[in-house]
């Protein structure tokens, strides 16, 4: 489902150090596929906390235009299936499982090309530095407190052949996650408004750091925080250029 087949051919000549980039930043991966298909690049987006430093670096969207794109015409291209490790979540696992799919459903229901197969509760999905083709949720510690969650998404982002091959996304556990509209509870940060965001990015969607601050794509948030659980127009309308309506 993920050439997987490719990417292990590719995995064993990955020797690159992870490195945690300014959100948005692309960086080529050096490597050598055996089989010569193009060398996965990778972009890492970081959300941040209100009121947090912007990065440094973003990728850039028009003024007004309330959506944007890792790169133009970048989208996934199969049916994905979805990992999810709800360990440290501080969440029901059942609880993890659905918010995930419904965050993800939100994007799917926008367009008529189906996005997403099969999701799963896998407790060894993690946050990886290396692709290894499978998409994972995760939770776990990250160490700028500011960050409120990072999606790294794998991929050709250039040339004729552009597609997302594959992303994981790692929940900062130095935040108490939950659902803030069941519980009325506004100190948790918000499972659904974060994971739909996140997601966006693994459709291929970039963050927004202008007005655009009702998008789902915008990019900060804060607890208690629920307007990215559903999709405002501009990332519907970025989300339909890439996939259709
Ligand atoms: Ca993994
Ligand atoms: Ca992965
Ligand atoms: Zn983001």
């Amino acid at each position: 489902m993920f050439k997987i087949k490719n990417l292990f051919g590719q995995l064993t000549l990955l020797a690159v150090a992870a490195v945690v980039l300014p959100s948005g930043q692309i960086i080529s991966v050096p490597q050598q596929a055996i089989d010569h298909s193009p060398a996965l690049e990778s972009v890492t987006f970081i959300h941040y906390r209100d009121g947090s430093a912007k990065p440094g670096s973003s990728i850039k969207t028009p003024t007004l235009t309330c959506y944007g794109f890792i790169s133009k015409g970048t989208k996934l291209t199969s049916i994905e299936n979805l990992s999810i490790n709800p360990a440290n979540s501080g969440m029901l696992e059942a609880d993890v499982l659905n918010q995930t799919m419904i965050s993800a459903a939100e994007w799917d229901n926008n367009t008529s090309k189906t996005i997403w197969g099969n999701f799963n509760v896998d407790y060894s999905a993690n946050f990886d530095s290396v692709a290894d083709g499978i998409n994972e949720i995760s939770f776990g510690p990250y160490s700028d407190p500011n960050v409120i969650a990072v999606t790294r998404i794998w991929g050709v982002f250039s040339g004729r052949s552009k597609y997302i091959d594959q992303f994981d996304i790692l929940f900062n556990t130095a935040y108490q996650w939950g659902d803030v509209s069941a519980t009325g509870n506004v100190n948790l940060m918000d499972y659904m408004n974060i994971a739909t965001h996140e997601i966006g990015h693994g459709v291929g969607l970039s963050d927004l750091y202008n007005a655009c601050s009702d998008e789902t794509m915008y990019g900060y948030s804060g607890n208690g925080e629920t307007k990215k659980r559903n999709l405002n127009p501009g990332d519907i309308k970025g989300l339909q250029t890439l996939y259709g309506i």
